[in-house]
């Protein structure tokens, strides 16, 4: 159970049509798949995806202190010792989701070597998760169309739809075309990636008051801070903070100052062992919480699925686990396939996946 090497390695997978919101836009899953070996020949996987606009991180800086600073820290700990990791990483400031693939990727290796899946050892709680889908800025004839495709291929019957745009018509129209073409029938959620300042979100939830959304995400950033305070105490849905909440103490302080009322939790930048902690003390705040997507390929997927099927309150809401499907091709031997609206979690040891080593070959940048 020791771990002998990490390796971090670069690939690029491209998208079929690009995912655009307020932050940013990705074009390709230009990703770091981080695999963690021990002594008695286990390898555990996962992988981190970079995301400048949200948390600093680039790919090659992922693999830089991966290699420089986080495997020389790790090598010789064994899989049981996942607080000592936590601790000596954490000496490291930043890099939410190069230090969550390692944790994943232990965690992974953990699984296969107790011969048991990751799921049921974080908390076993179900098999499957509802899946969300997240509709990327364009037209509302556009956005309706990829909903009505979501919903009659996949029986996704949930979807976030990210705005953030001004004026802010262009995304209340799209949110009021899907609920005129969809009715009741699909439950809808909007995600401002802060694009708004906290007086355009108002009028925008106020143009959106009739449409039942269910939440409201990140429509101002948390630094407008008397400014969404002031908004999340008028609306009359939760308010999931998700990019400004990278840490259990900043669900602490945002949640205490009134700054939000729901959180989403992403295994790309908390891992599992520092979902746990998020996940903990949510339930102890008696905080909604949503599985949310980093735009996850189906390793991340299979990672948020294994810890969203694993407790009662992660598995309540639709958790945003399809937007790998905008993905040309990924690297998983059994690909991912959603159903009748859900996701279901495998039965193997360890997180649930196995990479295909032709395809990595293939995707691969350093070879
Ligand atoms: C989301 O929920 O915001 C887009 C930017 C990011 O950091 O995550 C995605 C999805
Ligand atoms: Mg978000």
């Amino acid at each position: 159970m020791k771990i002998t090497a990490v390796e971090a390695i670069p690939f690029s997978i491209p998208y079929s049509k690009p995912l655009r919101f307020a932050s940013g836009e990705v074009h390709a899953a230009e990703h770091v798949l981080v695999r963690v070996h021990t002594d008695d020949g286990f390898v555990g996987v996962a992988e981190a995806p970079p995301r400048p606009f949200t948390y600093g991180e680039t790919q090659d800086g992922i693999i830089a202190v991966i290699e420089k600073v986080f495997a020389p820290q790790i090598v010789g700990l064994t899989l049981l010792e996942r607080e000592v990791v936590t601790t000596r990483l954490a000496r490291t400031v930043g890099n939410p989701t190069a230090k969550s693939a390692v944790d994943m990727a232990i965690w992974d290796a953990l699984g296969k070597s107790l011969g048991m899946p990751v799921a049921d050892l974080l908390g076993g709680y179900t098999d499957r998760m509802r899946v969300s889908h997240m509709l990327g800025f364009d037209d509302p004839a556009t956005m309706v169309a990829e909903a009505e495709k979501m919903r009659d291929v996949y029986g996704i019957s949930t979807f976030k739809v990210k705005v953030g745009r001004r004026p802010v018509h262009l995304d209340t129209a799209v949110v009021r075309a899907l609920r005129e073409r969809f009715g009741d029938s699909v439950d809808l959620y909007v995600d401002g990636n802060r694009g708004w300042t906290p007086s355009e979100s108002a009028r925008a939830m106020k143009e959106m008051a009739d449409l039942d959304l269910l939440f409201a995400e990140e429509l101002c950033p948390a630094d407008d801070v008397i400014g969404r305070r002031w908004l999340v105490g008028q609306l009359d849905v939760p308010f999931i903070a998700d990019e400004s909440v990278p840490t259990a103490a900043d669900v602490t302080r945002e949640i205490l100052a009134g700054a939000a009322t729901a959180i989403s939790i992403k295994t790309a930048r908390t891992g599992f062992t520092a979902s746990r902690r998020v996940h903990h003390l949510a339930e102890g705040l008696g905080l909604e919480v949503v599985i949310g997507n980093q735009i996850d390929g189906q390793v991340g997927t299979a990672c948020a699925l294994a810890f969203g099927s694993a407790f009662e309150s992660t598995s309540r809401n639709a958790g945003e686990l399809s937007n790998f499907l905008d993905m040309t091709d990924d690297l998983l031997t059994m690909p991912l396939r959603i159903s009748d609206g859900y996701l279901h979690r495998s039965a193997c040891a360890g997180i649930g996946f196995e990479i295909d080593s032709d395809k990595l070959a293939h995707y691969r940048l350093d070879r």
